[in-house]
């Protein structure tokens, strides 16, 4: 088998995300894949993007446009949660999310809950750049397990912040959009706490989005989505959206808070994240707040 650097290549040429009549694809090789316990993991090393992830067959990061999406699940929450000690991430394996949270100062402890180790693992070897020095920080706290069980088992008002940084609602990642799930996660928020989470592309895959929106509606009593860009996703145009234990205080980042991380961001800063959550489209809109 040929190789490219260090890495054996399994597979050359299109890696695509096959969805509803369309396919999202790279150019590239795939230079490791293995069926977890839980999906089809598969590294890919790409011309355009660098080294990147699938879960089975989905597009999950890349080295370079990852940053499109850990900035935007992280900063409107740090920058907003009235505390931001204790931080809780669900899913998040490759480390992205973890990294751009551990950026705020204020963070002391951060639980990062993956369900599935061989993805930790592969993102830590073949994907180092994603997770940066989260791995080695004295305040992240890895465990291995189910995401969903962690936020049933942790005790009232224990979070400043969650972030649920999971795949797409089949599989494993099934649980992370239901009622019972979103109700846990509010209970575990501190007054004051934000909660944040991935939640699909407003054109490939809008009926979950809007289910989603709706939902944290229902469960918080208001939630707002915000818009913007993964282009290497179903369609490139995804959303994240936020709820709080008091109100949408998401939509004003802390001036301080927002100048210590943005000089360091590459999409988010303060005057991005008002567009995002004003680019919301007529219809959707009509149609979530009908
Ligand atoms: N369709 C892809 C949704 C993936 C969301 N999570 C990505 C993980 C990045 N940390």
């Amino acid at each position: 088998m040929r190789k490219a650097g260090d890495c054996e290549i399994l597979a050359m040429g299109w890696i695509d995300e096959v969805f509803d009549g369309v396919r999202y694809g790279l150019e590239g090789t795939v230079i490791a894949e293995k069926d977890s316990a839980f999906q089809k993991v598969t590294i890919i090393d790409s011309a355009r993007y660098g080294k990147g992830l699938l879960l089975d067959g989905c597009w999950m990061t890349a080295e370079r446009q990852e940053r499109h999406y850990h900035e935007a699940i992280v900063h409107p929450a740090l920058c907003s949660a009235k505390r931001i000690e204790r931080v809780l991430v669900i899913g998040g394996g490759d480390g992205g999310t973890a990294r751009e949270c551990l950026r705020h100062s204020s963070v002391q402890h951060l639980d990062l809950v993956e369900i599935d180790g061989l993805v930790v693992e592969w993102s830590q070897q073949y994907l180092p750049s994603i997770g940066g020095g989260c791995w080695n920080d004295p305040r992240f706290h890895l465990t291995v397990g189910d995401g969903i069980a962690w936020a049933a088992d942790a005790p009232d008002a224990s979070y400043d912040v969650v972030i649920v940084d999971g795949s797409d609602p089949a599989g494993p990642a099934e649980g992370l959009f239901n009622r019972a799930f979103f109700e846990q996660c509010r209970r575990i928020l501190r007054q004051g706490g934000v909660f944040a989470t991935q939640s699909e592309s407003p054109e490939a895959f809008r009926e979950v989005h809007v289910d989603t929106v709706k939902l944290l509606r229902q469960v918080f009593g208001h939630a707002d989505p915000m818009y913007g860009w993964v282009p290497m996703y179903p369609s490139g145009w995804w959303s994240w959206t936020f709820a709080a234990t008091d109100g949408r205080r998401y939509l004003q980042p802390d001036p301080a808070r927002a100048t210590a991380v943005d000089c360091g961001c590459e999409i988010w800063s303060p005057r991005w994240q008002r567009g995002a959550f004003d680019a919301i489209p007529a219809a959707l809109e009509r149609e979530l707040n009908a």
